[in-house]
């Protein structure tokens, strides 16, 4: 599931690609640490994504316009502790619930990448639940909800994209996930609402999903990249002393491998 690699400090972009492309065929998760702390992030991970595949232009701004029009035209954007930023997990210190990020945007590419410039000591890893993990708990602790699960469609709209699939659904046998919460079309009719609901609370508290969920709290310099649509991500709370505490470069990358 989760390979923590430790390259050396020197270490290339292409030594970094090379490390990802041997790991990504067995992992969901991929932990790259080792870097030295104060390489420009951006630069480093960005020259890598281009060898193992390319960046996707998909980032938003919560500072611009509102939730329906965030796209910026921009790879990086930021997850960055701001308290004068309101209405947005990518600027508050609260715990995130499991999530997909693709969950509204049709042919969204298959991966997520986060690359840490800083962390609180309190808190803040990211948190990685696999597809399977999540249907073993849902089979077990919640037949009936993994039922309507595979049976209802449930559309996620934002940022003008919407994407209609269910939570669940097998692709040669491998279990693929789509969902966010808050990204759950509010149109979509009372069926879909109660669905949404008895997963949330599922999620939040079954405690075979707390038993399998790993964590990574990242270094500064380090980075996380993970197969988006096959497990569920989320975040621990934190607690920030200052603005930008804890701040993250977050991208989506299609992996070529
Ligand atoms: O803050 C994190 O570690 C995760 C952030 C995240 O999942 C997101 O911004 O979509
Ligand atoms: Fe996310």
């Amino acid at each position: 599931m989760l390979k923590s690699v430790i390259l050396p400090e020197a270490a290339s972009a292409d030594d970094c690609a090379r490390a990802v492309l041997e790991a990504w065929p067995d992992n969901l998760v991929v932990h790259l640490a080792g870097l030295k702390p104060e390489q420009d992030l951006r630069e480093f991970y960005g020259a890598m994504f281009d060898k193992i595949g390319h960046a996707e232009p998909l980032a938003e701004d919560a500072t611009v316009g509102d939730r329906n029009s965030q796209r910026t035209g921009e790879v990086w954007m930021q997850v960055r502790y701001d308290p004068a930023i309101p209405d947005a997990y990518r600027h508050s210190a609260n715990p995130q619930p499991l999530h997909t990020d693709g969950s509204y945007i049709p042919g969204f590419p298959n991966a997520g990448f986060l690359a840490c410039k800083a962390m609180p000591k309190s808190g803040g890893a990211t948190t990685f639940i696999a597809g399977k993990d999540v249907v073993a708990a849902l089979q077990s602790e919640a037949p009936d909800l993994y039922d309507r699960l595979l049976a209802v469609d449930i559309p996620h709209a934002r940022s003008g994209d919407r994407r209609v699939a269910p939570f669940l659904r097998f692709e040669d046998g491998e279990p693929v996930l789509n969902w966010n919460y808050y990204c759950v079309d509010t149109e979509a009719d009372a069926e879909v609402q109660s669905l949404r609901q008895a997963l949330f609370d599922f999620l939040d508290s079954s405690p075979m999903i707390a038993e399998r969920l790993q964590r990574v709290k990242l270094s500064p310099g380090e980075a996380v990249l993970w197969k988006d649509d096959r497990l569920l991500h989320g975040r621990d709370g934190f607690d920030p002393e200052i603005v930008s505490d804890r701040f993250l470069w977050k991208a989506q990358v299609q992996v070529e491998a």
